[in-house]
């Protein structure tokens, strides 16, 4: 859905490439808009000496078949260019439709600068349409499971069960009414928590594709 406004952020958000930036590379279907893109440039020698840091192994796979430095060190990202299931106006996030949450929070909050690149239909006034997503330990995933409905929502395991993330752990889609970015501490207090899909604090700019359109948000 909404596949040219995807490809739109991308193209806006990757004008913020140049040669010698190491950067995060995101996950998802708006992602690999960039990173085609990104690959192109790489491949026809218009942008040279990139080194991107994955937040999955599929990205890392790609990233190399474009001929992308990769490594896994975190030090001196520049900017992490990645999509998100929903936004706010504050430019909080809900993260992990992908299953990626886990190293996309790690890329994230290690970076100077966050750009998110989504389509606009994933914009909401307050978090709540999409079901948050949280990694658990595949050790007493049930009472985890259990634990987490305590905060107030229907959790479901992604897939029943037969999804397991990069990581080796189950994801816990999670349905609450609304999703107060306080939740992101109090589910991430719960044993078995590995980690909750609010991204809340981290965003420096959002790239909305509408129609043809770019808008981007600053934070
Ligand atoms: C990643 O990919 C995720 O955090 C998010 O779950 C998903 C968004 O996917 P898409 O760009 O395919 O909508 O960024």
């Amino acid at each position: 859905m909404y596949e040219n406004e995807k490809k739109v952020s991308a193209m806006e958000a990757l004008k913020h490439v140049h040669s010698n930036m190491k950067l995060g590379l995101g996950t998802g279907s708006t992602t690999k808009y960039f990173l085609d893109g990104l690959g192109e440039l790489v491949k026809s020698g218009k942008i040279t000496g990139i080194t991107g840091v994955p937040t999955s192994l599929r990205t890392a796979d790609l990233a190399k078949s474009y001929g992308i430095k990769i490594e896994n060190n975190l030090e001196g990202i520049e900017i992490d260019f990645d999509g998100a299931d929903e936004f706010d106006g504050s430019g909080n996030l809900i993260k992990g439709g992908g299953g990626a949450l886990v190293r996309e929070k790690i890329v994230a909050y290690n970076s100077k600068e966050v750009y998110i690149m989504a389509d606009h239909s994933k914009f909401s006034e307050k978090l709540h349409s999409f079901p948050l997503p949280v990694e658990v330990l595949p050790f007493m995933e049930d009472v985890t499971k259990k634990n987490i409905e305590k905060t107030g929502c229907k959790a479901t395991f992604r897939d029943g069960k037969n999804f397991k993330s990069d990581n080796g752990n189950y994801i816990l889609d999670c349905r609450f009414d609304f999703t107060d970015v306080a939740l992101e501490k109090k589910i991430k207090m719960i044993p078995g928590v590995v980690e909750v899909g609010i991204f809340s604090g981290i965003t420096t700019k959002v790239f909305i594709g509408e129609n043809e359109k770019c808008r981007v948000m600053d934070f």
